[in-house]
């Protein structure tokens, strides 16, 4: 074989493909927008490959530095969350992908399809091209890197052959994305990701996948017979897509069935919607004969409250045992395991005919019609200003009024829904059933990258705020343009904790410290000081009557002028 001419001056140098290239390559060509990273010494063949695809144009998704593996975690997620597209976050070793648990448990427990690579330190200890070259290639080996989130992912796998690398990401992608969805983990060693792709490699061909299932005919028409027999239905749920919420603003409407949001992650039903009956079961789990629960999995608190003996439980979901869950003992008198859209849409379709305006269903709907107005009357009455400062739900009603309809909210517990109705699937999202505090702001910062003409909203407690890692988030707003409107929540506490601790030692010691202990968050940091050193705006409001004109601001400030604005508002709960 002749050797390889010299490049002539001005011409690069032919260099032999290496994994790394084929591996950016194939993520995009799976529909990967987004490649978070947070590097270190296992990176050199990704920011290799990423120099050699911005001299040759090769399609390879968009990078993103993050300076914290945990927010890299959240910004996919909400990117996700927008487009329906798996997104990739690529971290560092052990150490990074230690960082990233707790959001990789939210998006776990919220079948969330993220694709989390991580380098594994050099295998070799010398004579190869990428071994180990630093004193922490061998502190940072794992017997097993992947152990740590075993149980949090639906797969995990290490790259050994580099001529495999366009499999291996097939088979993340197809995982990740098969019902029910979910997190997956790939490690990539830095010899194989260095290595040149010598013999000629698979080309890459994304598989299709097989939508979540349609439900049994069988239990369609049994669950139609009990809901056409019903006297009080009640419907459960917690996260549904946009279909789904058709689907069951159709199914509810038809058969007058009270709908109840129990956490919801979602907008489960246009709050207008005359059957939504907010966000407690309460009275109409203890009165209801059909208890029809939708993806949701913790639809009521056992210890807390129940349906009455004899009441009939349906569970409807992707996934309605929750099979990963340790334990789960709700009763249950028949299971579908199906997407929510296409089973309420069969309900509906198997009810058209047996329930058009019977007078049972009159009845009930006029019945129902006179408690959603009280229902409304008494909302209306909680959110005045009143004296004792900013309430939660005069704050969750005024930035209601503030953001619009189109808005996109990420909410990390303290908005309060019922002050803030939110009419369209997809312009409200809520952290997940795991409750890993540190995820909003980073959700919405996500949402942001792949919506950046939507209005995009955190709203977050002080605490939650903390978590987040502030200041790689407004850098990573300042870097990306990313102009997001935060409003924290502000009470100088971790409330939850302090109730937590009332209701179990109300009379106890530490209820004489009025359950403070542990859950004091004095002196409160001047938060909005923090956006400002990231050329943002911020604010600090006190007071109920400077509220309204200091929320026109930050959106002013958000829409017009594309800079991130954060309001710290005092708000004693
Ligand atoms: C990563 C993580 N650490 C700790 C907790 C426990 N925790 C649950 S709620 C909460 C307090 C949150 O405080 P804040 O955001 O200010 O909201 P508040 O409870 O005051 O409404 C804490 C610490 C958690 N859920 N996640």
């Amino acid at each position: 074989m002749s050797a390889k001419a010299a490049p002539k001056p001005g011409e690069r140098p032919v260099r032999a493909p290496i994994a790394a290239e084929a591996f950016l390559h194939a993520l995009a060509e799976h529909g990967v927008d987004y490649f978070f990273a947070n590097p270190g010494t296992d990176f050199p063949p990704v920011v290799e490959a990423f120099s050699r695809a911005a001299q040759s144009n090769a399609k390879v998704p968009r990078p993103i530095v993050v300076p914290h593996e945990n927010l890299a975690v959240a910004m996919a997620h909400g990117a996700y969350l927008m487009n329906g597209r798996a997104q990739a976050v690529m971290v560092h070793v052990n150490v990074g992908t230690a960082n990233t648990i707790n959001n990789i448990t939210n998006l776990s427990r919220d079948r969330a399809p993220v694709i989390l690579a991580a380098g594994r330190t050099p295998v070799t200890e010398s004579g190869t091209f990428g071994g180990r070259s630093r004193p922490i290639h061998w502190a940072q080996e794992m017997f097993d890197q992947a152990g740590m989130l075993r149980e949090l992912v639906k797969w995990d796998y290490e790259l050994r052959v580099p001529a495999q690398i366009n499999d291996v990401v097939s088979r993340a992608c197809e995982v990740a994305m098969t019902s029910p969805r979910g997190p997956v983990y790939m490690v990539l060693p830095r010899e194989p990701l260095a290595a040149a792709l010598g013999e000629p490699v698979a080309p890459v061909r994304p598989r299709p996948v097989a939508p979540a299932p349609y439900p049994d005919p069988q239990a369609i028409a049994t669950l139609a017979g009990w809901i056409a027999a019903a006297e009080q239905p009640l419907l459960i749920t917690s996260s549904l897509d946009a279909d789904a919420v058709a689907a069951l603003a159709r199914l509810a409407d038809h058969c007058a069935i009270p709908v109840v949001a129990q956490s919801p992650r979602t907008v489960c039903l246009p709050s207008s919607h005359p059957m939504h009956f907010g966000f407690e079961p309460g009275a109409l789990l203890r009165a209801a004969d059909l208890v029809i629960v939708v993806e949701s999995d913790v639809p009521w608190i056992p210890s807390l409250e129940r349906p009455a003996d004899g009441a009939r439980v349906v569970h409807i979901g992707e996934d309605p045992a929750f099979v990963r869950y340790p334990m789960r003992s709700f009763p249950s008198d028949l299971a579908i395991k199906a997407s929510a859209a296409s089973t309420l849409s069969a309900l509906d379709a198997a009810l058209q005919a047996r329930l058009s305006a019977t007078a049972r269903v009159d009845a009930r709907r006029a019945l129902l019609a006179e408690r959603a107005k009280a229902r409304r009357e008494h909302i209306a009455k909680a959110a005045s200003p009143g004296s004792a400062g900013i309430s939660p739900a005069y704050l969750s009603r005024a930035i209601s009024d503030t953001v619009g309809a189109e808005a996109i909210i990420f909410n990390e517990y303290p908005l309060l829904l019922d002050h803030c109705p939110r009419e369209r699937p997809g312009t409200f999202f809520a952290l997940s059933p795991a409750g890993g505090l540190g995820w909003g702001l980073g959700a919405a910062l996500g949402a942001k990258l792949a919506e950046p003409e939507r209005l995009v909203v955190a709203t977050v407690g002080d605490g939650a705020y903390m978590f987040t890692n502030p200041t790689a988030c407004h850098w990573v707003a300042d870097a990306y343009k990313l102009p997001v409107l935060t409003v924290i929540f502000n009470n100088s506490r971790y409330g939850a904790v302090r109730r937590a601790t009332l209701s179990m030692f109300k009379d106890g010691a530490a209820g004489e410290a009025d359950g403070r202990f542990l859950a004091d968050l004095d002196p409160s940091p001047p938060f909005e000081a923090l956006v400002r050193a990231q050329g943002g705006h911020g604010e600090r409001v006190e007071q109920a009557a400077d509220l309204p004109a200091a929320l026109a601001r930050a959106r002013d400030a958000v829409v017009n002028q594309r800079r991130q604005a954060l309001l710290n508002v005092i708000c004693p709960y």
